[in-house]
């Protein structure tokens, strides 16, 4: 197997779960050749910490004198436009964290720039590739419902995000990109592409900038019918973050997520439940493992489809989709009135 020598650009917060997660797929053939951070302290404190040969202040200069076969882009949403440009150039194959860029424009000019290139291009949107939906991806696959024709996609915590993310107050637009994006791709994933949506839109907590809640009603083109929510701000509890809680209906039956990682699926009336927390790797933590685990699985998905020379489920051009949705909800909740999708 050809081992392939990945750079990382951003050593940041949730860099550090990207790192273990390549350093966990060596077996797999993949190397961390090069770590970047335009702050050279968060670079050589990830060369040390994952034993990484090279630091760099400059992802162009890395991408000079690296040979890279994969380049992993972890930095905020406002850079990716410059830096995927600058993986793209040198035609390096390259993954970029959620969200993909902070407009549909931004998303469909890197994703335009990739296809001219012939470059693989891929979004690092992990929610789809957490173990419960993974696992109900595969019944939906194997028809255990029929076609889905209603269902409710939920993420709602009041867990201190700003205290790892505090950039996140002040974002304009907040929610919709940082957990809509998330939600609405489950949305997609589960029930198929949407020809209508609306939105309203919240800003509960008055100490952030942008609204921190969104309440979406979604008609697929299937026909089926979605409850797509999100909010930092609520106070139920148990608190659940971070899951995303389900609930599927179709003609044969019903599968619900419920907190603490629990499936419910309903066949014919009977009821089987199925144990569907994600392992907690070696290095991963309480709650967070949830999302560490999908990021594992989510960077294995991207080396699969890399070698395989096919595009990756969550590709440029599928992403764009998605954040088709993040615009058509900012503009449904803004013009008062449900947006049809072309
Ligand atoms: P962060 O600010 O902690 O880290 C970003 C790092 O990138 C910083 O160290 C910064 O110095 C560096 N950087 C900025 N511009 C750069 C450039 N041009 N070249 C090299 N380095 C550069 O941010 P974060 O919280 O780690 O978020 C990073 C991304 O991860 C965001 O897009 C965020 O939405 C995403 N994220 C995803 C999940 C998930 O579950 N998928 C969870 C949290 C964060
Ligand atoms: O995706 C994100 O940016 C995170 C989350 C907690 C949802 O993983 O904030």
């Amino acid at each position: 197997m050809e081992r392939i020598a990945l750079g990382v650009i951003g050593c940041g917060f949730f860099a550090q779960n990207h790192l273990h997660a390549w350093t966990d797929l060596r077996s797999k053939g993949v190397e961390i050749a090069a770590v970047c951070d335009v702050d050279e302290s968060k670079a050589r404190a990830a060369a040390d910490k994952f034993g990484v040969k090279s630091w760099y202040k400059d992802a162009e200069t890395m991408l000079k004198q690296e040979k890279l076969g994969l380049v992993d882009i972890v930095t905020r949403v406002e850079t990716h436009r410059d830096v995927v440009s600058q993986a793209i150039r040198p035609r390096v194959p390259t993954i970029v964290q959620k969200p993909f860029g902070p407009d549909l424009a931004a998303c469909r000019a890197m994703a335009d720039e990739a296809q001219k290139a012939g470059v693989f291009l891929a979004v690092h949107e992990n929610f789809r590739f957490q173990v419960p939906m993974r696992r109900i991806a595969e019944l939906l696959r194997a028809g255990a419902i029929g076609t889905p024709s209603w269902a409710r996609v939920s993420f709602r915590t009041g867990y201190d995000i700003y205290k790892g993310q505090p950039y996140l107050a002040n974002e304009e637009r907040f929610v919709l990109i940082d957990l809509g994006v998330h939600v609405l791709d489950l949305a997609r994933v589960f029930l198929g592409e949407v020809e209508q949506l609306s939105a309203e839109l919240q800003r509960r907590n008055p100490d952030v900038r942008g609204e921190d809640t969104a309440t979406m009603l979604l008609r697929h083109k299937s026909g089926a019918v979605s409850i797509v929510e999100c909010t930092y701000e609520s106070r139920r509890l148990p608190d659940v973050f971070p899951e995303t809680l389900l609930e599927i209906e179709g003609p044969k039956g019903a599968i619900v997520l419920k907190p603490g990682s629990v499936l419910d699926v309903t066949i014919a009336g009977k009821t089987t439940t199925h144990d569907v927390d994600a392992p907690v790797l070696n290095w991963a933590e309480r709650p967070w493992h949830i999302i560490q685990e999908s990021v594992v699985a989510t960077c294995e998905h991207m080396l699969e489809a890399l070698r395989a020379g096919r595009a990756a489920d969550t590709a440029a051009l599928d992403n764009v989709r998605t954040f088709t949705l993040v615009e058509a909800a900012y503009q449904a909740a803004a013009a008062g009135r449900a947006v049809r999708l072309a």
